[in-house]
């Protein structure tokens, strides 16, 4: 509005200053008496407006030397301890952990929102500021590939260790509720983090492979040193999948060779190109064995798994050089690298040929973690956007008073609970798989759920903190507010750790394994979360929704499942979001079932419901599946009739 009232303020350009304030009064009465029509304002929100009007009065007045110097046109959002501030989080945790645990997980939770808000923000917004640096020769032109992390980085690393990010989620200490704890940890962690929340992934990851190998002897050391408390002894992991030819098809894009050593030892030969945090202490990673003729064996089946430190005792680098550091859209606090492998020494960890199922255990990990970031990235831009309505004054009023405002914030916050409680139940049944208080049920539960979070959240985080930006106008596009970065850090969640796609084919991989026993208990564990609610009149509505949603997916599998392969493929991504938001739909309705639910976590709920539940069904009814329309997306994309030449 202000900017209304500019051509005005600038045709008194040539006035004298002492002129200026009684022209810019008059321009100012002006754009207000414009700019209120059609507003009501009440007498503590009108109260607000005009000490906002007379402050930019007095600034406006102020002599221009003064004025220049006073530059804090809007005032800035402030967010406090975001435990506190979390009363979904507080919410679910009062409702499923057992009261003494509950008890100290909260005393904890609230410290570490504190030292959030002291310690760690500051230094996350030194890690921006700061990226990593690569330097290849020292001053005398020996070559040292020295990749030069800020301190604030160092920091993050201690204070990471200092926190339990890991160990929480090893030590156990309550039970199958650990993984639990930890996920709300790196939730409120996440994105102050600077983006340290991308090694603690891998980390975690790496801990996960080690555990389910039995921590064999050899690895005893490097387990120790990732699960650890001690600043002085924690050590990050890497995560080397990514090779020239491309991330996603792994199993014919690795090129890795490993040379086996007298000692039982490899060496490791081959470019891995996208390795993230490469300032990483240890790193797993795939090769393919050479046999005594040097002969390797292609695709999956010839894929391995290695383990590497990547420094020796004397910080010495493993055989490795690093080419140069990515230049990223997002994420660029954290050191990215084309790393060479020339001879580096590896310790085989996986049977032969069984690399990729064994790293598998690594994606999930840290497929969660990229659910946990997509999560704290919704949550993070909602508190900051309500938080600013709260300040910002336009068109007369506060902007949290104008509804449409509220609107827009409201469905960003449907949005983010329903991805909190699917985040939530993962880390519920991880727990439990962990502590072998899992049946055969919840762990193919686990096991299709990941791919779906994953999927699901990266994308909804993606158009929530764009939209969220939004409720900053030009603001919310100012580097330095800090928006942007939230912004761009969020948007790699639906690429890293598997595209949207590639994670619907994992979806389905998943659910051909059990040979449909995945999908049988995704259905009755749905219909369980929905009975809870059939006395709660306010959810009938929702209840219905999703009956008929369930109902429409039933009849989409056995209607897609009796035709060819390639339907089942082509519906991948609908029928993953249609699994997403019927998971998260009955989430929703179990949270809102509670005694002392809110209106709030009824109306999420109800909401949440309104929205197409099963696209996978509709667009099955459009016969979307069928090969003319297949063929018609390659005629869409490419002209008609589609060119083989050009592909
Ligand atoms: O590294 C990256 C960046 C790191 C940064 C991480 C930070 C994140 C933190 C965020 C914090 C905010 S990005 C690169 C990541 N790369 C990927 O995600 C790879 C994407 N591609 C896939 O996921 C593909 O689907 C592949 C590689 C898994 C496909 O491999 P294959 O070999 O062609 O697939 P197969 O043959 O179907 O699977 C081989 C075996 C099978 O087991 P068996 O032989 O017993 O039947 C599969 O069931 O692996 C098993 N398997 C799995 N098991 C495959 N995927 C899984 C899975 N997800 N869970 C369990």
């Amino acid at each position: 509005m202000f900017a209304r009232c500019l051509p005005l303020w600038r045709s008194s350009a040539t006035s004298k200053p002492w002129q200026l304030g009684l022209s810019l009064r008059h321009s100012w009465e002006r754009c207000q008496a414009w700019s209120c029509r059609g507003f009501n304002t009440t007498a503590d929100q009108g109260q607000q407006v005009d000490m906002q009007q007379n402050q930019v009065l007095e600034d406006l007045e102020m002599p221009v030397a003064r004025r220049e110097t006073e530059n804090l046109f809007q005032e800035q959002p402030e967010t406090g301890n975001q435990y506190l501030e979390d009363a979904l989080l507080r919410g679910y945790l009062k409702a499923h952990l057992p009261p003494k645990v509950l008890e100290e997980v909260s005393q904890d939770l609230e410290r570490f929102g504190n030292r959030l808000l002291t310690e760690v923000k500051p230094l996350g917004w030194e890690c921006e500021l700061n990226p990593p640096v690569f330097r290849q020769y020292d001053a005398w032109g020996q070559r040292v590939d020295h990749i030069i992390t800020c301190s604030a980085w160092k920091r993050m690393k201690e204070i990471s260790a200092e926190e339990g990010l890991i160990a929480e989620a090893y030590e156990r200490k309550y039970s199958n509720w650990s993984r639990v704890h930890q996920a709300v940890k790196l939730y409120l962690f996440s994105t102050t983090s600077g983006g340290f929340n991308c090694p603690l992934a891998m980390t975690d990851g790496a801990a996960k492979v080690i555990e389910s190998l039995g921590i064999p002897a050899s690895l005893k050391n490097a387990f120790d040193h990732l699960t650890s408390r001690d600043p002085k002894k924690f050590w990050t992991s890497g995560q080397w999948m990514t090779e020239r030819r491309g991330g996603s098809d792994v199993a014919n894009g690795t090129e890795t060779v490993a040379r086996k050593q007298p000692d039982g030892t490899y060496r490791l030969y081959g470019f891995k190109w996208f390795t993230s945090a490469a300032d990483s202490d240890v790193t797993l990673t795939l090769a393919r064995i050479a046999d005594a003729e040097g002969h390797v064996k292609q695709g999956s089946s010839g894929l391995s798994l290695f383990f590497l430190k990547v420094r020796d005792e004397d910080k010495k680098l493993n055989n490795i050089r690093v080419q140069r550091l990515k230049d990223k859209l997002g994420t660029r606090q954290m050191a990215t690298a084309e790393l060479w492998l020339d001879g580096a020494e590896a310790e085989l960890i996986s049977a032969e040929g069984r690399g990729v199922a064994s790293i598998s255990n690594m994606l999930n990990i840290s497929r969660i973690h990229n659910v946990i970031g997509a999560v704290a990235s919704m949550r993070r831009m909602i508190s900051l956007s309500r938080e600013y309505a709260l300040k910002r004054v336009v068109f007369g009023k506060l902007l949290k008073d104008h509804p449409l405002h509220m609107q827009t914030i409201a469905r960003l916050e449907v949005q983010t609970r329903g991805a909190f409680l699917l985040l939530m139940e993962i880390a519920q049944l991880l727990g439990l798989a962990e502590t072998n208080m899992a049946s055969e049920q919840d762990q193919l539960l686990l096991r299709l759920l990941v791919p779906v979070a994953k999927l699901y959240t990266g994308k909804q985080a993606s158009a929530t903190v764009i939209e969220a930006m939004e409720c900053f106008g030009g603001q919310g596009y100012m580097e330095d507010t800090g928006l942007p970065v939230i912004v761009r850090d969020t948007l790699v969640l639906s690429i890293w750790e598997g595209t949207t796609n590639i994670l619907s084919l994992d979806v389905l991989r998943s659910l051909t394994k059990s040979q449909g026993r995945a999908i049988a208990v995704f259905f009755s564990t749905v219909q369980k979360k929905i009975e809870l609610a059939s006395s709660t009149a306010k959810l009938e509505p929702a209840v219905r929704q999703m009956r008929d949603a369930i109902s429409r997916l039933t009849q989409f599998i056995q209607g897609a499942g009796a035709k060819e392969a390639v339907t089942m493929e082509l519906a991948a991504r609908d029928f993953s979001y249609s699994l997403a938001r019927i998971y998260a739909g009955a989430l929703l309705i179990e949270h809102a079932s509670r005694s002392d639910a809110s209106a709030a976590d009824v109306s999420a709920a109800r909401r949440w419901c309104n929205q197409e539940l099963c696209p996978a069904a509709t667009e099955f009814k459009n016969s979307s599946y069928d090969a003319e329309e297949s063929l018609m997306d390659s005629s869409l994309v490419y002209g008609s009739p589609p060119s083989t030449s050009r592909l």
